[in-house]
């Protein structure tokens, strides 16, 4: 499937998903949100992907949503249009993991984008905020609620409220991304961990994003109980009996995704 607002490749069972509106830095608008909720499904179905890299460019991951597209909109045209809830919500159904490779600009809806993968790994010379105060109006995309969960209530608040940008370095500290990396290496970086992931089950791959996410959710005892059926679950799978078996015979483990 072509995309005008994404490149999408697929290879030794990764998919990169690179954002491409070049000229408004990635701004997120209907299109490419919908294309993007279209992409995510495509990998998600697709045998030949076990894990997903989500990329922008050098200069930005994503500027936020595109300002021009909301500028004139009333409530009825956001509430009564489902102005991009649907599409995100795809993003959050895919069962497969998501990296989110940031460099440059991840604002606003980029950083929430950003936020919705199962990691983040940046570049150096990457900026997170959510400057949607400026504006006059509140994140949308989940801002208030997960950078929150990631760097705590203080460091959010001000983000939030003073709309000011925090660097990589900043960015690590709090807890918001995974490491920082040098912007040139960024793409090597992230395949690198897309391809240990590859390797594995994605089965298996798919109950550990499934038992993480459990633990925003729910209760520590429910997450824990969450956690261990899951666990005896693996033991119905091929690939538990291939992994134990492997590591017995001192070989590589050949997972079947079974
Ligand atoms: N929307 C549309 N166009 C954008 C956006 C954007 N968010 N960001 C940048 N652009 C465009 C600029 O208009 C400019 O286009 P042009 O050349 O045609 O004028 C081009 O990209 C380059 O931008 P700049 O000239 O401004 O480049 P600078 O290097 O000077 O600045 C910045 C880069 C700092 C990224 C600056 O462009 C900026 O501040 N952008 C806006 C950031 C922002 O406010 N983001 C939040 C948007 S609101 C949001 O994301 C809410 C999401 C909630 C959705 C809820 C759904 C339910």
């Amino acid at each position: 499937m072509a995309y005008e607002t994404l490149i999408v490749e697929i290879e030794d069972y990764v998919a990169v998903i690179r954002l491409n509106r070049p000229d408004a830095m990635n701004a997120l608008n209907s299109q490419l949100m919908s294309e993007l909720a279209q992409a995510l499904g495509e990998a998600d179905r697709n045998d030949k992907v076990r894990c997903i890299v989500l990329t922008g460019s050098e200069k930005a991951f994503a500027a936020g949503a595109d300002i021009k597209e909301m500028a004139e909109q009333s409530f009825v045209d956001m509430f009564g249009g489902d102005f991009f809830t649907k599409d995100s919500e795809a993003i959050m159904r895919t069962r497969k993991p998501v990296i989110a490779a940031v460099a440059g600009y991840a604002l606003g809806g980029g950083c929430e984008l950003a936020m919705m993968c199962d990691f983040i790994i940046c570049a150096d010379n990457a900026k997170f905020g959510q400057p949607e105060i400026n504006l006059g109006v509140v994140a949308g995309l989940g801002g208030t609620q997960r950078l929150t969960r990631f760097v705590g209530k203080s460091k959010a608040m001000e983000m939030h409220l003073t709309g000011r940008f925090m660097d990589a370095a900043e960015a690590e500290r709090s807890g918001l991304v995974s490491r920082v990396v040098p912007v040139k290496t960024l793409m090597e970086e992230a395949m690198k961990a897309a391809a240990r992931i590859a390797e594995k089950s994605a089965l298996t791959a798919m109950a550990v994003k499934e038992a993480v996410n459990r633990s925003y959710e729910t209760t520590l005892r429910e997450g824990i109980l969450f956690e261990r059926r899951l666990f005896h679950a693996m033991f119905a799978t091929e690939d538990q009996k291939e992994g134990m078996a492997a590591f017995l015979e001192k070989r590589t483990a050949q997972f079947r995704d079974r």
